[in-house]
């Protein structure tokens, strides 16, 4: 029986998780690997499934809250990719605002708790440089929160490897100020520069993958009260609906008129945003997507879907700092703006807005 890998790819929101995951598991399909993916949220609805899917991985999720304290699920999401996919990789990504993953994922997977026998990999954390030199010049951080800066910190310090990630993004002075930052919040820890846009430094990340984790490293101390804290100080959104016009409209336009009238609306709000991303997908299997990061990053189009349609289902997703209830009556909002504006007729299925409840981790090791 061959012994598939399992690679956790951890890191703040935004960071560039699931950008790594696809390009990391085209670089696996092509030496002939076999690849799955599980995606994870705190609740239904991902872009990242969407897209992952897209990129034709076969995806398990578990939409229940993070891996941690649905140890239970993710043996089940992992069984079921098993039986059907036979991957020789799965690649697994955790909420990224989740932390102590070492104690509650990676140390029981080594130590034989989970029902899988897999083979994990080292615990890669990504960090953004552009978000971590955000939380450089004020004590409360870009999410003017202490407790969120806590758990952005304390996935750096669990790390068995950092990756400075958007390497294609960075002048070198921010290069240098971003690693200078890593060196003093973990020192000695392995740090590699990566570009999942343009390749830079992939290669050698993923043959670091081909380890195993080293399960005797100490875990960092962890007060769940902050943890939780710097949790719940981010409203969660996740949205689902069906689009329809009478006159074909622009997917892409559809796209940028909601989610840039959102984000402009929320930072005039004084909200940070996390993290907003947003996919449409239209019959005949085209695909639109835009990101945007926040700290003055602007809205990204990932991928573009140029011809007209007449329908599209639409996926939202958005984590950013200020009240459930404020990031709701945004969203509906600008999706009413957007509706007009491209004269579109929006039919919500499914909004779920909440702030993540406290962590309740199955195993801690
Ligand atoms: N230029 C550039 N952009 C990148 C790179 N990696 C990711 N991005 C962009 O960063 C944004 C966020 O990337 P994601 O991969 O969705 O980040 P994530 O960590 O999975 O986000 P969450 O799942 O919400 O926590 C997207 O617009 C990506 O296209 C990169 O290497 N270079
Ligand atoms: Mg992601």
């Amino acid at each position: 029986m061959k012994n598939t890998k399992l690679i956790f790819i951890g890191g703040f929101l935004g960071a560039g998780k699931t950008t790594a995951i696809a390009a990391l598991g085209d670089m696996f399909r092509r030496e002939g690997k076999t690849v799955a993916v599980i995606t994870n949220d705190q609740t239904e609805q991902l872009v990242d499934t969407a897209l992952l899917r897209k990129a034709g991985f076969p995806v398990g999720e578990v939409t229940s809250g993070c891996f941690c304290c649905h140890f239970h699920s993710l043996e089940d999401q992992l069984e079921a990719l098993l039986d059907t996919a036979r991957p020789d990789v799965i690649l697994a990504e955790p909420v990224g605002s989740c932390t102590d993953l070492l104690s509650t994922v990676i140390k029981p997977f080594s130590a034989g708790k989970a029902t899988v026998n897999l083979d994990v990999a080292p615990l890669s954390v990504l960090v953004d440089a552009r978000r971590l030199l955000s939380f450089r010049d004020s004590e409360t951080g870009p999410f003017q929160n202490p407790e969120v800066s806590y758990v952005f910190f304390k996935q750096l310090e669990e790390a068995e490897q950092i990756i400075l990630s958007k390497a294609d993004l960075l002048s070198p002075a921010e290069q240098e100020e971003a690693l200078a930052m890593i060196e003093e919040k973990a020192p000695g820890r392995p740090c590699l520069l990566v570009s999942a846009k343009e390749g830079e430094g992939m290669d050698r990340w993923r043959k670091t993958l081909l380890g195993t984790a080293d399960a005797a490293r100490p875990s960092p101390a962890v007060d769940y009260d902050i943890y939780a804290a710097g949790e719940a100080a981010l409203a969660w959104l996740n949205c689902a609906a069906e689009l329809t016009a009478a006159d074909p409209f622009s997917p892409d336009a559809f796209l940028t008129s909601l989610c840039g009238g959102l984000y402009d609306a929320l930072s005039d709000a004084g909200a940070e945003t996390a993290h907003l991303k947003a996919c449409l997908s239209a019959p005949g299997g085209a695909f639109a997507k835009v990101s945007c990061t926040g700290s003055g990053a602007p809205l990204r189009t990932d991928a573009a879907a140029p011809d007209p349609a007449r329908q599209g289902h639409l996926t939202l997703n958005l984590r950013v700092n200020c009240a459930p209830e404020t990031a709701k009556d945004l969203v509906l909002t600008h999706l009413e703006k957007a509706s007009r504006a491209l004269s579109v007729s929006v039919r919500t299925q499914a909004l779920d807005c909440f702030a993540p409840a406290y962590p309740n981790p199955v195993f801690r090791m």
